[in-house]
């Protein structure tokens, strides 16, 4: 087979105008970014772009009742199960251009590209985007590639509310992305995503492409913290219900727990939200609305973690004369890559040259989720700024993320050739 070459030009410039759909000025730094949390508006706008193109390229495109959407190709044995690439275009808030997008559209480029050589691989080929991949709106990661996979049902998944109220079901229909096709994906013939690695590692090790091998585990809790509201001047500190302090206690646990080294040298522990009520100078903040984001390749270790968090909870409620309910929003386990796929994503590397090396994913992806159907692997491209994401300043270049989609064509290739049902 030979290497073919995508269009990179034409890949970054679709990176670019997607990443005008739902674009922001950062008032702080200038820099502009995107904010395309899941089913809004914005998303609605950059789910029609993409189908847009998806259409114009000739694609059938379906769209499931949870909102996934597929755009398929047809293969010389169109009966065969399809290889199939795929990621994400919903964001967090403050994101940039190319986390899960560059898997869309890369693998929109590759069958662009496959089309311009004229070439009909045997198996089908289906390129798709899942819904709410981020969970930074309703509160779960890879929201619609579980439903896919019959990990979470589409009933609960319609019922989850966002902190405004309003449920998944409502805002798909709201945006008109609540498709007629049945969410449980039949399973392809191999699934593979090319997405930025969101870190430093590729980039400060000069490596051009990294090969997946699996996805840590992950666990996020949302903690609703009551206290008493009260006058920050007047209120004895002995008289005291400070939601914040229960807030900051668990937050600075978080921190110790991965210090103590109990947990294995992996384990990561986030507060990424700490909101106090009512968020005021001169007010003991009575309510505090607080996250916890748990991660490690050792399952057990993050087991222990969370049992050991969930204790400390009710320590630090009875420390502050609190209250603290807690709910998990999320669990999946360490979740490996398959072996021929990787040494394929390998193999195409270096028959083009690229340096390389394998990385286990601190980011949660769709893949994760598709792994439990078929064989499944990612490639990773480097970023600049250390690899920042979930921020304006996100950049992979254009020699990054051609690199990365050249090797999903030919992998896509060699799999959509393998004989078999
Ligand atoms: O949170 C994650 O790992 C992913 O970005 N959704
Ligand atoms: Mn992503
Ligand atoms: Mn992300």
């Amino acid at each position: 087979m030979s290497a073919r070459a995508i269009n990179g030009q034409r890949l970054y410039a679709a990176l670019a105008a997607l990443g005008e759909l739902g674009a922001y000025t950062d008032e702080r730094t200038g820099l502009v970014g995107v904010n395309r949390l899941a089913l809004t508006a914005a998303d609605g706008e950059g789910r029609r772009h993409v189908v847009a193109a998806m259409r114009a390229a000739g694609l059938t495109v379906t769209i499931d009742r949870i909102g996934n959407v597929y755009a398929r190709r047809p293969g010389r044995d169109d009966g065969a199960r399809p290889v199939m690439i795929g990621s994400h275009i919903d964001s967090v808030a403050t994101a940039g251009r190319f986390d899960g997008c560059l898997g869309v559209l890369g693998g929109l480029e590759v069958l662009r590209t496959l089309d311009e050589a004229g070439l009909t691989t045997r198996r089908p080929l289906v390129v798709g985007f899942f819904t709410e991949e981020e969970g930074a709106r309703f509160g779960t990661d890879m929201l619609g590639s579980a439903v896919a996979t019959g990990r979470i049902a589409l009933e609960d998944a319609w019922a989850i509310r966002d902190g405004a109220g309003l449920s998944v079901h409502d805002e798909l229909e709201r945006i008109g992305f609540i498709g007629d096709a049945d969410p449980v994906l039949p399973a392809p013939h191999a699934y593979v995503e090319c997405h930025i690695e969101q870190g430093p590692t590729l980039r400060a090790a000069g490596l051009e492409l990294g090969v997946v091998t699996g996805v840590q585990g992950i666990c996020w809790h949302a903690l609703e913290i009551l206290g008493k509201s009260a006058h920050a001047g007047t209120t004895p500190m002995a008289l005291r219900a400070d939601a914040g302090v229960a807030a900051a206690r668990i937050n600075v646990l978080l921190r110790d727990m991965v210090a103590s080294g109990s947990y294995g040298a992996d384990l990561r522990a986030t507060m990424g939200v700490i909101t106090p009520y009512p968020g005021l100078v001169n007010v003991v903040p009575g309510r505090a609305t607080v996250s916890v984001d748990l991660r490690t390749p050792d399952d057990a270790a993050l087991e222990r973690a969370e049992a050991d968090v969930v204790r400390a909870y009710a320590e630090i409620a009875a420390r502050e004369h609190v209250q603290i309910t807690h709910r998990r929003t999320a669990r999946t386990p360490y979740v490996p890559f398959d072996q021929q796929v990787q040494a394929l994503i390998a193999d195409a590397a270096s028959a083009r040259g690229l340096s390389h090396q394998r990385i286990i994913s601190g980011a949660g992806h769709d893949a994760q989720e598709l792994s439990r159907l078929c064989k499944t692997a990612m490639i990773f491209v480097p970023g600049e700024y250390d690899g920042i994401s979930h921020n304006p300043r996100e950049l992979s270049t254009l020699a990054q993320c051609e690199n990365g989609v050249n090797v999903l064509c030919d992998v896509v290739q060699a799999l959509a050739e393998e004989p078999g049902p």
